[in-house]
């Protein structure tokens, strides 16, 4: 039998003011910060920190549907398979589709009520180059914001746009919290917002330098993304026939860098965890977390799996992603002082094995360009200069990194070992494509040539790392085996701990 616990709004919804916009609104806003919005709004009866979400570019069905139910929507946690909670979650007030119309959502962002803007947009949202995080200026929505600064449409563009008319208006600025998994999300944010901003003036780039708040978080929930499929179990298993709920895991955690001069929901009661320097807890995550969960998606996808929990299912992967874990990524980190890394690690084994979650491994390999430099490749780079400077040290282990580059490189070219093809939904598909045509006819000897030519991509690889011969050794040897042999022959990490 199932065990479901219930836990509903304790609030009266509607006299809820909004004093946060967000943007991006999609399952993991729903199932991460919204939650803690929610029980923060339980604990004092309601207040002035409801939510505006808001999507900028994609899913007007889903702000339609959730306003047809007045927001209201529940999240499933499951801790297994037998244990659920389920929320109902009247966090979200509003919820609007700035397509091509956008002033309705600068309305929202020059209200004086609005003191915080959180943002989900992915890593590719904020279009930073992914090795060297400076603004893609040459983008085309890049540029079409820079020429026309009024009716922009990317999320920088419209912080820039919403942050000039306040300045007109003498209003403050409103605090900007990206809740996306990127390392120093806060400065990365404010660097896209100023270089942007500086194409108006100079010293409205520094205006904003001097007055807008930017922390840094850190965001931990698995949150798959909804299919009918997920909808349908809810109801069957849950009786729960809202449209708009959410699946996830019970784990949640918020690690928040505490800037906020415009005031904040007082959400240290809720379990998130207020600190001075989010950047420990960052990179711990995305090189343990995201960086294991990368492997596992390209690994696990050229084995044949569909699943996070069906890959670590296999004692094989299982190790892999210790082995990666604890003698590639653990000792490059500085790690947070509460922290065990063994226990962290052990914990997001057994996080990955909950397969209550159906969490698709494709879900996760979408936009590996924009991904694996932060998960896997500062973290080597970091590896490679440590050991190198110890002479007396070993030569760096990064066989399992370079096996998650081997299989993502084999990934993007679209097209497995017996020829079926699948959609490569990354911004630089295009140009990783371009790069497996123009080598499709070597053999697999050559493929010398498509690894070296794959690391020469600067907007990933950094030259360091390109340059570096244990890293581009172990790549090529690792391709070669997946094309040769298949990509379980890669897969001896278990006497390697
Ligand atoms: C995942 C993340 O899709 C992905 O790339 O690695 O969404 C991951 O599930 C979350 O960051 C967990 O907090």
């Amino acid at each position: 039998m199932i065990s479901i616990k219930t836990t509903n709004t304790l609030y009266a919804p509607e006299k809820v003011d909004v004093g946060i916009v967000h943007i991006g609104l999609g399952a993991f806003h729903r199932a991460h910060q919204a939650v803690y919005i929610e029980k923060s709004l339980n604990r004092n009866q309601g207040g002035n920190w409801g939510i505006c979400a808001v999507n900028i570019r994609s899913n007007s069905q889903l702000v339609d549907e959730l306003k047809a139910n007045g927001c209201r929507y529940h999240i499933a946690e499951y801790q297994d398979s037998q244990n659920v909670e389920l929320r109902e979650i009247n966090a979200i007030r509003d919820a609007l589709f700035a397509g091509a119309d956008k002033e309705p959502l600068f309305e929202k962002l020059v209200s004086p009520k609005t003191k915080i803007v959180t943002l989900t947009v992915t890593e590719k949202g904020y279009y930073l180059a992914p090795a060297d995080k400076t603004l893609r200026q040459g983008d085309p929505s890049i540029q079409h914001d820079i020429q026309n600064p009024t009716t922009p449409k990317t999320a920088p563009g419209i912080l820039v746009e919403a942050l000039y008319r306040r300045k007109e208006l003498n209003l403050p600025p409103f605090t900007i919290l990206s809740c996306d998994n990127m390392p120093n999300n806060g400065s990365l944010t404010r660097r896209a917002v100023c270089e942007l901003a500086s194409h108006r003036s100079a010293e409205f780039a520094q205006w904003i330098e001097d007055n807008v708040a930017f922390p840094s978080s850190m965001v931990d929930r698995i949150v798959p993304a909804m299919s009918d499929a997920s909808r349908e179990r809810l109801q069957k298993e849950l009786n729960c026939h809202d449209q708009n709920a959410v699946m996830c895991e019970a784990f949640s955690q918020w690690v928040v860098e505490d800037n906020f001069p415009q005031g904040r929901p007082d959400w240290e009661h809720d379990g998130v965890q207020m600190v001075k320097d989010v950047h420990p807890f960052e990179t711990m995550k995305l090189r343990l977390l995201n960086g294991s969960h990368s492997l596992l998606a390209y690994v696990g996808l050229a084995a044949k799996y569909k699943t996070v929990a069906q890959a670590v299912a296999d004692e094989k992967f299982a190790s892999l992603i210790r082995h990666y874990m604890s003698v590639e990524a653990a000792p490059t980190l500085d790690l947070p002082q509460e922290v065990q890394v063994q226990t962290y690690i052990e914990s997001l084994v057994s996080r990955f094995a909950n397969d209550s979650l159906q969490h698709q491994l494709s879900q996760i390999a979408m936009d590996g360009s924009q991904k694996i430099p932060q998960r896997w490749l500062s973290g080597a780079e970091e590896l490679l200069a440590n050991k190198g400077a110890n002479k007396s040290a070993d030569k760096a282990d990064l066989a399992a990194t370079a096996l998650g580059v081997a299989a993502w490189l084999f990934y993007v070219r679209g097209e497995d070992l017996e020829g079926n093809q699948h959609k490569v939904d990354d911004p630089m598909a295009q140009t990783l494509k371009e790069l497996h045509s123009r080598c499709a006819d070597l053999s697999y000897l050559d493929s010398g040539s498509l690894v070296h030519e794959a690391l020469k991509l600067n907007d990933i690889f950094s030259t360091k790392l390109s340059q570096n011969e244990i890293f581009s050794h172990a790549v090529l040897n690792a391709y070669q085996t997946i094309i040769s042999s298949g990509v379980v022959e890669c897969l001896s990490f278990n006497n390697r701990l």
